[in-house]
């Protein structure tokens, strides 16, 4: 089963910048993890990011045409795009929402998410730990 992992913008600076909030691996260690991972639960992941929210919308709207799941880091869109949390809706197969920090820790506009309230889960503050979570439950559900 094809899993799209999605990342917004400024996450292909992970590892560049901020290693105190986001640790000090890359993004490509990342998709190298979430590949890994999916090998060992027999899910074919599709590992992406973008800076580009139209880009984000598009991955979205091919999420639900063809009924893959999700595993979402909007990033900073998370807590702006109403049209992300617009997409998420049209979604049908499990959506799990990732963040790496914990944003309930965080300034106070990082607690509101348009994509939570169409989640399947949320993970949050686990790291890179938190994609190998969503992937799971994926597997699992
Ligand atoms: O904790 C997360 O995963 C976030 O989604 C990361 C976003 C932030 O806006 C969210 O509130 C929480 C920021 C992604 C940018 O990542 C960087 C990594 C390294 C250096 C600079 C930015």
């Amino acid at each position: 089963m094809k899993t799209l992992v999605l990342n917004g913008p400024n996450l292909n600076r992970l590892g560049k910048r901020e290693p105190e909030i986001y640790g000090s691996q890359t993004l490509a260690d990342l998709a190298e993890l979430c590949a890994a991972t999916g090998k060992d639960l027999g899910l074919d992941v599709d590992f992406r990011q973008t800076n580009h929210e139209g880009e984000l919308l598009e991955w979205l709207h091919e999420a639900a045409d063809n009924g893959h799941p999700v595993v979402l880091n909007a990033a900073a869109w998370t807590h702006t795009s109403v049209a992300v949390g617009d997409a998420c809706a049209q979604l049908t197969a499990p959506l799990i929402e990732v963040h790496l920090s914990n944003v309930h820790k965080r300034e106070p506009f990082r607690h509101h998410s348009y994509v939570s309230a169409h989640a399947t889960g949320v993970i949050v503050g686990l790291g890179f730990q938190g994609y190998v979570a969503a992937l799971d439950a994926i597997a699992a559900g």
